[in-house]
């Protein structure tokens, strides 16, 4: 039997762990992980980060032998600490692609979350628990926000009452994590949890008990929190380093003689910062992916390996996700360079350009052919890893009758006084229009799988005058997945403005957390004062 400061780990190779390594090993443990089944009988505690999709993990723990030891060590009340899937393999079935075994624990079956009663499916952010009894690991988390992503869940029931031992509410009251003893398992994430998933894998390490810091702010969690999402454009200068940078109207350079990229400090530096200040997540976006080779900018794998040893909310990363061959003729597809960076610690991955691509030819053939980066990620690593950056532009129109894409009036009229507008998709960082419009486009990549829709704007970008909430209202009324509005952000009203008057799920910003002109945490402060849901960090 190992030694105290040892945790096993039980990664069945389905996909991203790094981040609850990242989480054990800045808790001051060593990992050893689990290669055959008798390492699980010889764990001290045992960790099981269940990911990708349930049949595929139940198919390698039964190949391995491993599902009943797996029973017998629960069984035993040897200390066990399952998340996400890892809580869902617990119980009886999945309807997940199935139904479909499962270690049969707890009685019940995991069931995917209805989307028709206006819950955006995946369930995605940073939500509130209801503390059922003496959680041991959860105690005093009740006035504080988690982070879920997830589309499938566990609903309580006389069966498995006794093993409750809290839910959250996201449309109906769902299982959020169970106790028996010392075996416990959550349906969130703690290691993206912030500061209060580091405390409650604290207490699962250590056995014993540490109070919670309370938020600077008292308000009480209470549901699904609005998110503050920071943005970092990232791009090699002229010298060859890589920095943030921040465009106006996506156009990075200074209007200087030199004409050098704007330089505005450096990524895992700033994304540490974001990440103290409070930011439920953080987009690293390499705006320059469309040229090239994307992965020859081995910095930005490195960016993220770094950013995530300290960060522990999600990270997304966008830029570059497609098939491409690099100077060798090594072809590479966009589900390698996905994986690549899933690796690195990304949570989720942004596609651009080719989403567009992708959309367009759907919608000439409506047939979807499986074979789409958005496809072929979203298939692999689930719908909530996948997400779509829309770039639009603003085409003015008289005449919404003139065009046969979208088109809504606005509220504030064009240049000549035109009162409606279409969304002109673009590619490659805003360089080409293309023949479709934002609206279409998030209803296509919704329907070829899509988990989350990241909305820009170029003609708003780095204007600080606001979102664009035509556009943002458009879209987000267009799908059932949650809606990041984006660009434009210069002042704490706009946040509230676009939660007010959207059905946006979360709101980025770059410029102003860039140029220090607005902290995140007057922004949760803002909007906690206007009666919108924010998490507040506790640090
Ligand atoms: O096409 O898959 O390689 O992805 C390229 C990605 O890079 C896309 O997500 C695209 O939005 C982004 N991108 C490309 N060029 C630029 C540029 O600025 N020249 N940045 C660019 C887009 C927009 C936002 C920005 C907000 C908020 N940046 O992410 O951060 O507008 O800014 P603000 O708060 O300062 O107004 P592919």
């Amino acid at each position: 039997v190992e030694d105290d400061s040892v945790v096993t780990l039980l990664d069945y190779g389905a996909g991203n762990v790094r981040s609850v390594r990242n989480a054990i090993r800045f808790l001051g443990f060593d990992i050893k992980d689990v290669q055959t089944p008798e390492d699980i009988m010889n764990a001290k505690r045992l960790i099981f980060p269940g990911v990708g999709a349930f049949a595929a993990a139940m198919d390698v723990l039964n190949k391995k032998g491993m599902a009943e030891v797996l029973c017998a060590y629960i069984e035993q009340d040897r200390p066990f600490l399952g998340i996400c899937l890892g809580l869902q393999l617990l119980f009886e079935s999945s309807e997940e692609n199935g139904p479909v075994k499962g270690l049969g624990l707890i009685p019940g079956v995991v069931g995917r979350f209805d989307s028709s009663n206006g819950f955006r499916v995946p369930h995605i952010g940073w939500n509130a628990l209801q503390i059922r009894k003496d959680s041991q690991i959860l105690d005093d988390i009740e006035s504080h926000h988690v982070y879920f992503v997830h589309s499938y869940r566990a609903m309580p029931s006389d069966d498995n009452k006794e093993w409750i031992s809290s839910t959250c509410n996201y449309g109906e009251n769902f299982i959020a994590s169970v106790r028996r003893g010392n075996v416990h398992a959550v349906q969130f994430h703690p290691e993206k949890s912030g500061d209060v998933g580091l405390s409650i894998l604290r207490r699962f390490l250590y056995r014993k008990c540490e109070t919670t810091k309370k938020p600077s702010v008292q308000r009480k969690a209470s549901k699904l929190a609005k998110r503050v999402i920071a943005c970092l454009d990232v791009r090699t200068n002229d010298n060859g380093d890589l920095v943030v940078t921040k465009g106006d109207q996506y156009d990075v350079r200074e209007h200087t003689k030199e004409n050098e990229v704007r330089n505005l400090g450096k990524p895992v530096e700033l994304a540490g910062r974001y990440y103290l200040d409070g930011a439920d997540e953080v987009s690293f976006l390499n705006i320059t992916g469309f040229r090239d080779f994307p992965l020859g900018d081995l910095p930005m794998l490195q960016v993220l390996r770094y950013t995530s040893e300290n960060v522990f909310v999600p990270l997304t990363v966008g830029g570059g996700i497609r098939d491409f061959t690099d100077g060798t003729g090594r072809y590479y597809s966009s589900l390698e360079v996905a994986s690549e960076y899933f690796r690195s610690g990304a949570d989720k991955v942004s596609i651009g350009s080719d989403a567009v691509y992708a959309a367009e030819e759907y919608l000439k053939t409506r047939v979807k052919t499986g074979k789409s980066s958005l496809e072929q990620i979203s298939r692999v690593y689930g719908n909530q890893a996948v997400v779509v950056s829309i770039d639009p532009r603003r085409v003015y129109l008289k005449d919404p009758n003139n065009v046969e894409f979208k088109a809504i009036r606005v509220r504030n009229p064009g240049p000549n006084g035109e009162e409606y507008v279409w969304y002109q998709c673009t590619v490659n960082g805003g360089r080409e229009g293309r023949p479709i419009g934002a609206y279409e486009l998030a209803k296509a990549v919704e329907e070829l799988g899509a988990g989350e829709i990241l909305i820009n704007c170029i003609d708003c970008d780095g204007q600080g005058k606001g979102f664009d909430i035509d556009l943002v209202k458009l879209i987000s009324d267009a799908v059932s997945i949650p809606v990041i509005a984006s660009s434009g952000a210069g002042a704490v009203e706009h946040f509230s403005e676009v939660f007010l008057e959207t059905n946006a799920s979360a709101a980025l910003a770059a410029g102003i957390f860039h140029r220090k002109e607005v902290p995140i945490q007057s922004v949760k402060e803002h909007l906690s004062k206007e009666g919108i849901e924010v998490r507040i960090s506790t640090s």
